[in-house]
């Protein structure tokens, strides 16, 4: 391994899956693999809710037009989430743009990456980091994006039909923004886009167990239980052999022993997780050494999670670095939508000690005192699951924890499609092969049920295809 494959292992890593993305990306793809990572800059506004506070930041972005139909294609946005955005990649957005002719235009979530409007995180200081904002910073990027198109094209009031795109915490901001700006986008792809927030995300925990059948499910189980023993004997040696002795508080190390079986289902490698441990259990082997052996050599080996993304006191820190946004997401996180990934009080594959309280003090901790999440005012804002939106399409992968926090109900105006199989996760939509989902077509060897994910991205083409063509007839009128 090369040693910018090694540094840029320790990017941008979350207990969150948006950031997981982020990291798997920079494993995965060299340059070549995005279209573009050449940086702008967008002078932005800091509270967009204050008629005192003039204050203005620095915003990354990023263009990529090779594909733009001079002069009235397309314009896709493709709203980046919870991590570094460091270029466009070259997902499934690319063979769209090529299809539909559309320029890609991708703005960094502010805070995140090189977009930081102060150099400390403190609790103070981020006050303005909030979904809300962060819609208000897209709607104001998006007009001044048509301005200065309409500039250089020599024209004025003349808009592209736009279109934007997210996944994940970026899928719930691309429903939203629809929702929210309905004048200003012709539809929304919202993919696994967790629109629900949610307190006690007790489902999640439970989708790990149907996902992993009943053998393996069982097995997990058991090791939660071992590793719970062990953790009340000989506390020092049950993290040292799981590569972890630096967590200190034994909740952040339960959470990542829970997160680690996560990943598996949620990036499409059941079997990765799966077959050593059934096997090791069939076998009377050590079921915590063959679950150790999967954490070090796949979660912080291949897989390239960081054991010190999981350490509050890592966390408290608030010097902006490359680990910040493990930091800016626990506040969102703590802040709007919690999504706390809790035991449920029967059958839980994780240990019961990974619950509410557990949150509520890392959040505490992290941030001090009153700070927690007001999921109701989340939800009656934009409306969770029963979001009132247009235009908007949903998808999800039928292995997915996170799909229960995401709309699953189709109407002809918000279709939703599930794209089943034995590994369909999260976002593969708009990545690839389920199993290595940042494999585009022609590039995935072995790659299993790519015909599941085909089949949706078809649909999904079909509905941009109509959206964009209702747009154009009715002229400037989005809505
Ligand atoms: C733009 O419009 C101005 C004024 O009509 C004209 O002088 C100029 O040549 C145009 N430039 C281009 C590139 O079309
Ligand atoms: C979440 O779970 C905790 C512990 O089980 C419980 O005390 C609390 O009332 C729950 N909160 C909500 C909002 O459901
Ligand atoms: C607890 O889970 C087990 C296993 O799925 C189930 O058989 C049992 O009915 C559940 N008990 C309750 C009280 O829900
Ligand atoms: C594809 O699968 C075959 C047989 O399982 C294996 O030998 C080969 O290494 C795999 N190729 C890749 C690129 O994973
Ligand atoms: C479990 C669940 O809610 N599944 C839903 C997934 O999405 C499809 C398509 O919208 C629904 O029909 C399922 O009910």
């Amino acid at each position: 391994m090369s040693r910018t494959v090694i540094a840029l292992l320790f990017l941008s890593f979350l207990l969150f899956n948006g950031a997981i993305e982020a990291r798997l990306l920079h494993l995965t793809t060299s340059d070549s693999k995005y279209l573009t990572k050449n940086e702008l800059w967008f002078d932005q506004t800091l509270d967009h809710f204050s008629p005192y506070d003039h204050r203005r930041f620095n915003q990354r972005y990023y263009e990529f037009i090779d594909h733009f139909r001079v002069p009235d294609g397309p314009i896709f946005l493709k709203i980046c989430g919870e991590s570094s955005c460091d270029g466009i990649p070259n997902d499934y957005t690319s063979i769209l743009a090529k299809k539909f002719g559309a320029a890609v235009v991708s703005l960094e979530h502010r805070y995140y990456g090189k977009s930081s409007p102060f150099k400390s995180l403190t609790t103070k200081n981020l006050q303005y980091l909030s979904s809300k904002q962060a819609l208000f910073d897209l709607a104001v990027f998006r007009q001044y994006y048509q301005q200065s198109l309409n500039e250089k094209l020599n024209r004025s009031n003349v808009e592209n039909p736009w279109f934007v795109f997210g996944v994940s915490y970026s899928g719930a901001l691309s429903a939203w923004f629809r929702l929210k700006f309905p004048h200003l986008t012709c539809g929304s792809l919202a993919s696994s886009a967790v629109v629900l927030a949610v307190y006690n995300f007790t489902e999640f925990d439970k989708q790990i167990g149907e996902s992993a059948g009943p053998e393996c499910k069982t097995a997990l189980q058991e090791i939660t239980k071992l590793v719970e023993e062990k953790l009340a004997t000989d506390r020092a040696a049950v993290k040292a052999l799981f590569g972890a002795a630096e967590l200190q508080n034994d909740g952040d190390f339960l959470y990542f022993v829970a997160d680690a079986a996560v990943t598996a289902f949620q990036y499409g490698n059941p079997d990765i997780l799966c077959s050593p441990i059934v096997k090791a259990k069939k076998n009377g082997k050590d079921l915590v050494d063959a679950y150790a052996s999967f954490v070090k050599d796949y979660y912080l080996g291949s897989f390239g999670a960081n054991v010190r993304t999981y350490d509050q006191q890592q966390l408290k820190k608030t010097a902006v670095s490359e680990y910040s946004s493990d930091r800016l997401w626990w506040f969102q996180v703590c802040t709007e939508v919690a999504y706390f990934q809790v035991a449920p009080s029967n059958d839980s594959i994780r240990s019961s000690r990974v619950d509410a309280r557990y949150h509520l003090d890392l959040c505490k901790n992290l941030f001090g005192e009153g700070i927690y999440p007001d999921v109701d005012a989340t939800n009656i804002y934009y409306g969770g699951t029963r979001i009132a939106g247009s235009r908007i399409v949903f998808t999800n992968g039928s292995q997915d924890p996170w799909r229960h926090a995401s709309k699953q109900t189709s109407s002809p105006e918000m279709p939703s499609y599930i794209i089943s199989c034995h590994n369909c996760g999260h976002g593969t939509d708009l990545r690839g092969c389920p199993q290595s989902p940042l494999s585009l077509e022609g590039n995935a060897q072995n790659c299993s049920s790519p015909d599941a994910v085909q089949k949706v991205r078809q649909q999904v083409t079909q509905q941009i295809d109509l959206w964009l063509s209702e747009c154009r007839n009715t002229g400037r009128s989005y809505i």
